[in-house]
């Protein structure tokens, strides 16, 4: 098994009323767990098991679609769960704040725009906050690609996979995504991530 689906960081309940239990139910343990089984049926015979969920899907992207497909939404889901939290939300800490400021116009400017990444991605697919060629940018992919396979470094994402908001939100996709960003985002992994990408 090169694949494993992991444990929610926080219990089911712990996002309302942003993000219910139901969704959360439906999204970690039926979605999440079939990208890493059929991931999982997928690399066998590749010569990839037992390599980085990074390591597989760089190397899948182009030439086994499936393959990328389904590893490519293991690594986004391993990361989309850790960018959220109880009571999450608000200022983003000191030096990204800055760096926000820098590259991306202002934090109010920065949420404007990644929610409308969001909406405007059109069908299943993630909007980004990534680092590339060492500044900060606002991407948006369709389906399970992601940064990683485009030059750059995700360090904040958001599934507009209807799967992740139809059960809370129905088809009010904006509402979804001014929750996220305003109550659910995890700063510090978000932080983190920003570290390893820039380090
Ligand atoms: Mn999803």
């Amino acid at each position: 098994m090169t694949f494993t689906l992991p444990e929610l960081p926080y219990a089911y309940d712990a996002l309302g009323p942003y993000m219910s239990k139901e969704t959360l139910e439906f999204h970690h343990d039926k979605h999440h767990k079939a990208y890493v089984d059929t991931g999982n049926k997928l690399l066998e015979g590749t010569g990839l098991e037992g390599k980085s969920v990074e390591e597989v899907l760089t190397s899948a992207y182009g030439n086994n679609q499936p393959l990328f497909n389904n590893a490519g939404q293991h690594y986004n889901h391993i990361h989309f769960w850790q960018w959220m939290k109880p009571n999450g939300g608000g200022a983003a800490p000191g030096a990204l704040a800055k760096k926000i400021d820098e590259d991306l116009g202002g934090f109010e400017k920065f949420k404007a725009d990644f929610i409308q990444a969001g909406i405007g991605q059109f069908g299943s697919g993630w909007a980004w906050l990534a680092v590339k060629d060492g500044k900060l940018a606002i991407m948006k992919t369709p389906n399970g690609e992601n940064p990683l396979v485009h030059g750059a470094k995700p360090i904040l994402g958001v599934d507009v996979w209807e799967h992740s908001y139809y059960i809370d939100y129905r088809n009010r996709r904006p509402d979804y995504l001014k929750a996220f960003i305003e109550n659910l985002v995890n700063w510090e992994h978000v932080e983190a991530m920003y570290g390893e990408a820039t380090k």
